[in-house]
């Protein structure tokens, strides 16, 4: 028998070694996928506590289950710390995953048939806001909008009249590949003149919005969704915000137990931390950088010929359209792989390729920055991408390109 005391190096050394294999990718890859991110050692300490032994159904001090005195203080801990963070009056820390933040959120205020507004999966939207793949595009009438052609940006005269057409129950803005800023206020006006609720998705940007790097849509939403692990670099999470406490109530019974059971009592303590971590004054330094690196990046990727959709950033992303160097993003992200750069392809707006080709890379500046990447190092790893992406057949530039790469991770070593 197994004793319970045996570390799992022992007791599943097949699970130990592939972990410690991944460990080892991580140290030696540059991460570039934009909506990665590396916890902190407090964030994963909580997360691999003696709270995943404890079911705790319900809100705290309202649980279906004995003994939850101290997950309550956690849990409580883990919303009061996420309303100050976001300005929020009202919030759940309870999704196991943004995509079940938001299917609360539709389960709360839509009836299958509505109709909701999203933007298109192909111009940055997401598989939740209305994709023909996902519940939110199979039960509910989906109509999408998009960035224009010529700016590739969000044109919200347009989005009015594609709203006043089709008379949505939701509206649903904040995106997964969309290098701009959104203009919180725009959509509320036009979910006013349309009588639509307003979803801020910000899953992407929600640690710059909680650095007040990019606008808080709290103010102006009737409910925000997130993730808790992309540029908020938590625990992999959901959360659910709102401005209006008796409102936010409705939410509470959409995830539990509307949508979900038990709630994952260590990744709230890890979220408790991370949001801890995120109210102080250093987070918001590392923000401000996340995006100086993605301009930089942005320029430098320019510079060396390669399109960057809506021609640069505001944020933490930077999407490279491939279709100036005649390259498909399947291509590149295998190319990327080969000299240990991890990115993913991704849809770029009227992409002639399908979702499994594609015509993008998707680049984001969050888990190198914090790993210590600032401006000039990220002009060597926009360098090295260029040089990488511009010569696909020269053996000799790959090779030189992985050995920069590696030398990059001596520089700049992952703390775990
Ligand atoms: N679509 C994921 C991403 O942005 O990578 C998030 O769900």
């Amino acid at each position: 028998m197994i004793s319970i005391n045996s570390d799992l190096q022992s007791t599943d050394p097949d699970i130990s070694i592939l972990i410690n294999q991944e460990l080892l990718r991580q140290k030696t890859h540059l991460e570039l996928i934009a909506s990665e991110n590396f916890a902190s050692k407090a964030v994963m300490q909580a997360q691999g506590s003696v709270l995943t032994n404890k079911y705790a159904e319900g809100l705290p001090s309202k649980r279906y289950y004995g003994g939850c005195e101290h997950i309550d203080a956690i849990e409580k801990l883990a919303i009061t710390r996420a309303k100050k963070l976001f300005d929020a009056a009202w919030a759940n820390v309870q999704p196991h995953s943004g995509a079940q933040a938001n299917f609360a959120v539709f389960l709360s205020l839509l009836k299958p048939g509505d109709t909701i507004l999203g933007m298109d999966l192909s111009h940055g939207g997401h598989l939740t806001h209305g994709s023909p793949v996902n519940v939110s595009g199979k039960w509910f009438k989906a109509v999408h909008y998009g960035v224009e052609k010529e700016t590739e940006i969000l044109n919200m005269k347009r989005i009015r009249e594609i709203a006043i057409k089709h008379q949505p129950k939701l509206i649903i803005c904040g995106y997964s590949a969309y290098p701009r800023t959104i203009d919180f206020p725009a959509f509320r006006a036009i979910a006013d003149e349309v009588g639509a609720y307003l979803l801020a998705d910000i899953a992407h940007v929600a640690g710059l919005v909680a650095s007040g790097l990019h606008p808080n849509p709290v103010p102006y939403c009737d409910v925000v969704t997130t993730t808790t692990h992309k540029t908020l670099r938590g625990p992999r999470g959901g959360l659910i915000l709102c401005k209006d406490e008796e409102f936010g109530k409705r939410f509470d019974k959409a995830v539990f137990p509307g949508n979900q059971g038990g709630p994952l009592e260590h990744v709230i303590a890890a979220k408790a931390v991370a949001f801890g971590e995120a109210l102080q004054e250093n987070f918001r330094v590392y923000s401000r950088q996340v995006i100086t690196n993605a301009k930089a990046l942005a320029k430098r990727m320019q510079e060396r010929g390669i399109l960057v959709v809506s021609k640069g950033t505001d944020n933490h992303i930077v999407l490279l359209d491939l279709r100036s160097i005649g390259m498909t993003g399947k291509k590149a992200d295998s190319l990327m792989s080969e000299v240990n750069i991890t990115a993913n392809k991704n849809t770029v707006p009227f992409d002639p390729e399908s979702p499994f080709v594609t015509s993008g890379l998707r680049l984001g500046t969050a888990a190198l920055t914090t790993r210590g990447f600032d401006e000039t190092a990220f002009l060597e790893v926009a360098d090295i991408t260029a040089d990488c992406l511009l010569n696909p057949n020269d053996l000799s530039i790959k090779s030189k390109c992985k050995e920069k790469v590696l030398e990059l991770c001596d520089r700049f070593p992952l703390y775990l």
